[in-house]
């Protein structure tokens, strides 16, 4: 058959001295970095939504990209060319997993069962092409956000309605994802909170999204779906406010609504600077409570306000973010999504595949940084340094929650107390940069 994209060769590892733009420079898939391959450490995986259907809008501007089917104008036909292209992209890129949205791959209907019936069509395509080709997928969601009727929400709209429609919507989409052999399935609340609180009922918004993903996490198990479910935070954007703002406040919405055992996070770069944290930040707290799953990797610019989703090219975010990856024993099911997007000026499907390019060799840097930090063991051995007097005498007593207010304030009425260690951060900081 005719490929989508002839031009794009087969990306290869040809070392850092490379002058080649279609090749990797630190990307080497079977290098072995500490116990696993670079491969089995980073599990990329590239994003439906940005890379075939991402056309550089954004709002002062129209589509600028260039692709292979800008001239079709059935949109099945679309719809089919550009699912045989993401297979073709991956392969030639070695990227192993894909992920999207139901909408993302399959127009949308009058009605949920015209929507469904062309996603169906579109899923059969799918598994043709999982015959044909090497990727598979790592998860499948359902874009709860950009039709007119989730204005306010899904899981948390005012209207009882919707929030049918969603969960028809989401059963769906497990059902598709199952059928894919998806090894996740990710909610991300799209425009779960508000804009307002004049009207808004946060109490009952809550317990409706906690009631709706109880029903999904039930659906998931009675479909036997086996796949790790995954739910991503983001602090704002679309909505001034969503109630999956960090890892923090869904750590607690688990807990009230009984979905700890069952739903564990994809964490995204730019919602972490959304919120005001560092991507470490967010995946130190979920690693620390077991519940790193996933991560969307792209990074946002600290001098815009938005989510821009930029491809990673960082190295020392990818470097810390690789730290933590490590210290988890690995991203299990999970893997490295680009939920990134090439800039507006960046048109053509070179700047696709080259984008792709340098984020996978920024996290195959990271990975050689951290597992080196990681061997060297000086900054983990500090950590764990700084915390050993909670292994005997009182901060044994302490950890051992065998002591009340009382026996500590007898143990400290006639002590000078002052604490002698040196947090010693300069140092860790040009500890750390030694390993870049
Ligand atoms: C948007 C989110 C979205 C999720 C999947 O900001 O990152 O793309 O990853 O719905
Ligand atoms: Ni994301
Ligand atoms: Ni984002």
């Amino acid at each position: 058959m005719k490929q989508v994209f002839p031009d794009v060769p087969d990306v290869r590892f040809e070392g850092p001295d490379t002058k080649n733009p279609f090749a990797f420079r630190y990307y080497d898939a079977n290098r072995k970095v500490g116990d696993k391959t670079m491969a089995e450490h980073l599990r990329f995986s590239m994003a439906y939504w940005h890379s075939m259907n991402g056309g550089g809008t954004d709002p002062f501007g129209t589509v600028t990209a260039v692709r292979p089917w800008d001239s079709v104008t059935d949109p099945m036909e679309v719809a089919r060319i550009k699912m045989r292209g993401l297979f073709e992209l991956t392969t030639k890129l070695t990227i192993p997993y894909f992920c999207f949205h139901d909408r993302d791959v399959a127009p949308d209907g009058e009605t949920l069962r015209e929507a469904n019936r062309n996603l169906d069509e579109i899923v059969g395509l799918t598994k043709s092409l999982m015959e044909e080709f090497p990727t598979r997928l790592l998860w499948g969601t359902a874009r709860l956000f950009f039709h007119p009727r989730y204005m306010n929400g899904a899981a948390t709209s005012p209207d009882p309605t919707v929030f049918a429609y969603a969960a028809g919507q989401v059963k769906k989409a497990l059902e598709v994802t199952k059928e894919l052999g998806g090894t996740n399935y990710v909610f991300w609340g799209g425009r779960e909170g508000y804009e307002t609180i004049l009207n808004t009922d946060m109490g009952r918004e809550l317990d409706n999204m906690g009631f709706f993903l109880n029903m999904a996490r039930d659906y998931a198990k009675e479909i036997g779906f086996d796949g790790q479910l995954l739910i991503e935070p983001k602090p704002m954007e679309p909505t001034k406010h969503q109630y999956d703002t960090d890892t923090a406040a869904i750590w607690g919405f688990l807990q009230e609504y009984g979905l700890t055992d069952d739903l564990k996070l994809n964490i995204e770069t730019n919602h972490a600077t959304l919120a005001g944290h560092t991507i470490q930040h967010e995946l130190h707290f979920a690693r620390v409570k077991g519940i790193l799953g996933s991560v969307d990797a792209n990074q946002g610019d600290t001098l815009l306000g938005w989510d821009t989703d930029q491809f990673p090219t960082d190295l020392y975010v990818t470097s810390s973010m690789m730290y933590e990856i490590l210290l988890n024993g690995g991203l299990h099911s999970g893997g490295l999504n680009f939920d990134a997007k090439v800039r507006r000026p960046s048109y053509t499907v070179d700047d696709l595949v080259q984008a792709h390019i340098a984020g996978m060799d920024t996290f195959a840097r990271g990975l050689i940084a951290a597992n080196g930090m990681i061997e060297d063991g000086e900054l983990p051995g500090f950590v764990a340094d700084r915390y050993r007097g909670y292994q005997d005498g009182i901060g044994k007593q302490i950890s051992d929650r065998s002591v009340t207010f009382t026996d500590l304030e007898a143990w400290a009425l006639d002590k000078k107390v002052m604490h002698p260690a040196s947090g010693r951060q300069e140092y860790l900081e040009s500890l750390v940069n030694r390993f870049l």
